[in-house]
């Protein structure tokens, strides 16, 4: 991109420079916002880009005293203190208020688009190793749990510690009263119905976590003959499609806050409490994350007694349009396999097994912040595709 300024006008009347470019289309930039975001080093550092100027040396009422354009590629403006900023075109134009902008601003930065799935999911597959060593493969692999929600590597060795490999791909791992990373296997006196033989109903993991972890690895080194298999589903499919089958319980359950409560010794001893909506949605009432496992749902329910039925009912619903053949995508994992996917967005569960004396599946888990993903996936792209 090259932007070139055509025009620079100051209205007298109005806190705001008009920009003209070259290709007709006009910006309108208000001088409070120039002021703020003045790139000289009195008001910016430049080794942490971050901001020097103080919130109380800024006058939200200021006006220019004066706007020059030098040769169509900066702006440069004097302030009534005499102050002078500068802002090159090319800077200006991406941070133009227009709404198209403003969306394609967003959409470099947040990387927000989603692609819904049901049972006709082609899992995405990609080789461990070549995301470890290649950063195209790396930041294609980023891509995709991020629009999709799930992809599933695979040609890992059938042992321990991929998983810390794989957080030092990205950055860090998160840490949880798991552990760094966590054995699910049958366990004697298990404190986490995870650490079972039996089935698993859809969930997210760690809802009774305020911040619950954004994405979830499963590291298989040991998979059974007799059951054992996974299940996915797109929770944020089966939302929408609550909300236009039953709206009011769609309503229940994004606004009832569902009490969560993890009490055991792991790590650490612990005794977390917490409260979520098993919907939670964004400003427009677009889910955003779910949050839900039955296994940890408390046994406290903080709402009045009449309303106690018509959320078991709205949960029911829920559930099942989680469960119906339509939507959910059952596969099983091999030795080697590592599934990544979206814990906000994807729920999953699987099969019971055989339990015996013997350890006969082991998988290895591991979770990761969406910041840290996010970030690796920004840096990513920003060396495959070469950009600023
Ligand atoms: C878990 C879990 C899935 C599996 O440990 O939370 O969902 O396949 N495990 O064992
Ligand atoms: N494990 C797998 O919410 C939960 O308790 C999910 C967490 C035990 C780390 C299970
Ligand atoms: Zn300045
Ligand atoms: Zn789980």
């Amino acid at each position: 991109m090259s932007a070139a300024i055509q025009k620079v006008e100051a209205p007298d009347a109005e806190h705001l420079i008009r920009v003209q470019w070259e290709d007709g289309s006009e910006s309108h930039y208000p001088c409070v916002w120039l002021r703020d975001n003045c790139q000289c080093p009195h008001c910016f550092l430049h080794s942490a880009k971050a901001r020097k100027l103080q919130f109380e040396e800024l006058d939200v009422d200021i006006v220019a005293k004066e706007v020059t354009l030098s040769d169509r590629k900066k702006l440069s403006i004097t302030w009534p203190d005499e102050h002078t900023s500068e802002y090159e075109a090319e800077w200006l134009k991406k941070r133009c208020f227009s709404e198209a902008a403003r969306a394609e601003m967003r959409q470099d930065l947040f990387f927000p688009e989603h692609q819904y799935w049901g049972s006709d999911l082609q899992l995405p597959k990609m080789p461990f190793e070549e995301i470890m060593y290649d950063d195209e493969s790396a930041y294609k692999w980023l891509c995709t749990l991020k629009k999709t929600g799930v992809v599933l590597l695979t040609g890992a060795a059938a042992r321990q510690g991929e998983l810390v490999k794989l957080g030092h791909r990205i950055g860090f791992l998160r840490l949880t009263f798991y552990g760094p990373t966590w054995q699910v296997q049958d366990k004697a006196d298990a404190n986490n119905v995870a650490y079972t033989a039996g089935k698993l109903c859809f969930h997210t993991d760690y809802p009774v976590l305020q911040h619950p972890p954004g994405v979830q690895f499963l590291h298989c080194i040991k998979q059974t003959a007799t059951g054992g298999e996974s299940e996915i589903v797109d929770g944020f499919h089966v939302a929408n499609k609550l909300k236009q089958q039953n709206p009011q319980a769609y309503q229940i359950l994004s606004s009832t806050a569902v009490d969560y409560t993890d009490i055991g010794v792991d790590y650490c001893d612990f005794a977390v409490q917490g409260k979520q909506r098993i919907i939670d949605v964004d400003y427009r009432g677009q889910a955003a994350r779910i949050n839900f496992n039955n296994a940890t749902r408390d046994t406290v329910l903080d709402v009045p007694a009449e309303e106690v039925r018509p959320f078991y009912a709205a949960l029911k619903e829920f559930n099942d349009l989680l469960n119906s053949t339509e939507h959910k995508f059952t596969y099983k994992l091999k030795p080697g396999d590592i599934v990544t996917f979206d814990n906000w967005r994807v729920l999953h569960g699987r099969h019971s097994f055989q339990a015996g004396s013997q350890v006969t599946r082991h998988l290895e888990g591991a979770y990761a912040d969406w910041d840290v993903v996010m970030s690796r996936l920004r840096l990513l792209r920003k060396r495959v595709l070469n950009r600023d």
